[in-house]
């Protein structure tokens, strides 16, 4: 057991390390937005345009969730709210899911290895991964299947 467990760690530990790698070690792409001189740093004056943008983000959340306009966020605008995120990402899930399955709406495991960082996984949390999703088993994922799991969240 204690040799399987090593064994586990070794194989799946450069996976998940990967993961935080930011492609060749340079910024990511959101924070490159504000390296205004492309100096591959963020300076202070840079970091205070994106508290800006993170502030003017919060106040625009916060108005768009108080929808008579009271200055109070009552149960039912915050229900409202949660609902309209639900819809937005429940259509962003099901845009990519489109854009993967092609024309027979239907994500076959070939498709799905297409998906950047998939192939590289071992098969073992591949096969993991692909069983959760293919709930019914029929060997392939429906756009149900798809946005089982975000609906039972
Ligand atoms: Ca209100
Ligand atoms: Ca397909
Ligand atoms: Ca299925």
């Amino acid at each position: 057991m204690r040799t399987f467990l090593l064994l586990l760690t070794a194989i799946a530990t450069p996976v998940f390390a990967q993961e935080k790698v930011f492609g060749d070690g340079s910024l990511p792409d959101f924070l490159k937005h504000f390296d205004t001189n492309t100096d591959g740093i963020i300076d202070e004056e840079e970091r205070q345009a994106i508290r800006d943008l993170r502030a003017k983000l919060r106040e625009e959340k916060r108005t768009s969730i108080d929808l008579n306009q009271d200055g109070e966020i009552s149960k039912n605008e915050v229900a409202i709210a949660r609902a309209t995120l639900r819809e937005q990402i429940e259509q962003r899930r099901l845009e990519k899911f489109s854009s993967i399955a092609g024309e027979d709406d239907l994500i076959s495991p070939e498709e799905y290895m297409t998906i950047p960082g998939v192939n590289t996984l071992p098969d073992f949390i591949f096969d993991a991964i692909w069983s959760r999703l293919d709930a019914d088993g029929s060997g392939a994922i429906s756009p149900e299947e798809f946005l089982l799991r975000l609906r039972t969240h």
